[in-house]
């Protein structure tokens, strides 16, 4: 397991700046704003790896496309919250996770639910990594390290293989960190 890129993944200057309450409203309307669209290109990827999953596999995947959708809601109120227009064009990094994700949908069904597993995982370790925040970004932290999140996140981990996927699972690595650069950038 490629233990340095997952550490840059998931303890990054951009989550320690939402810690201590030190991001601009700039670089996390940014990061806001190309996350939804990430989010939106997920549901697409998650959504056809339901059509091919096994059997076994459909509750887990079924139960991720509906928090999916729900969290777009979710963005759309924090933007709204915000004040801030979601409708933004996707930046670099964005267009090269989409990329990816389309890449997944061509490859083995077992190389591809272990590339959402990191992805998944990815949010939850980061997101534990910028807590306790202060308001008012602490319910963005609250979102993604719930209970619930880590038993989904559990629950795709049974599901991976990332001892026989090193090549997914670095790939998503290194488009998380260039995700969490292109905010600050
Ligand atoms: C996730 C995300 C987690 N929202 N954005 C990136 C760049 N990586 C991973 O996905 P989810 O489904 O929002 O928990």
């Amino acid at each position: 397991m490629p233990d340095d890129l997952w550490t840059a993944a998931t303890r990054h200057p951009f989550l320690d700046a939402v810690r201590d309450g030190t991001i601009t409203d700039a670089a996390f309307d940014k990061w806001l704003c190309q996350d939804a669209l990430f989010v939106a290109d997920l549901l697409i990827f998650q959504a056809r790896l339901l059509a091919r999953a096994p059997r076994p596999d459909q509750q887990v995947l079924v139960g991720g496309c509906a928090a999916l959708v729900a969290e777009l809601d979710w963005f759309e109120e924090q933007a709204v919250r915000r004040g801030i227009d979601l409708d933004a064009e996707p930046l670099p990094a964005t267009l090269a996770y989409r990329e990816l994700l389309q890449r997944l949908d061509d490859e083995p069904y077992a190389a591809a639910i272990t590339a959402l597993w990191v992805i998944e995982r990815v949010y939850l370790l980061g997101w534990t990594s910028a807590a306790p925040a202060a308001a008012p970004l602490d319910g963005f932290v609250e979102h993604w390290t719930t209970p619930d999140f880590a038993g989904y996140v559990e629950e795709l981990g049974a599901l991976a293989s990332p001892g026989e996927h090193e090549e997914q699972v670095n790939a998503v690595l290194k488009l998380e960190v260039a995700f969490w650069d292109m905010a600050l950038a």
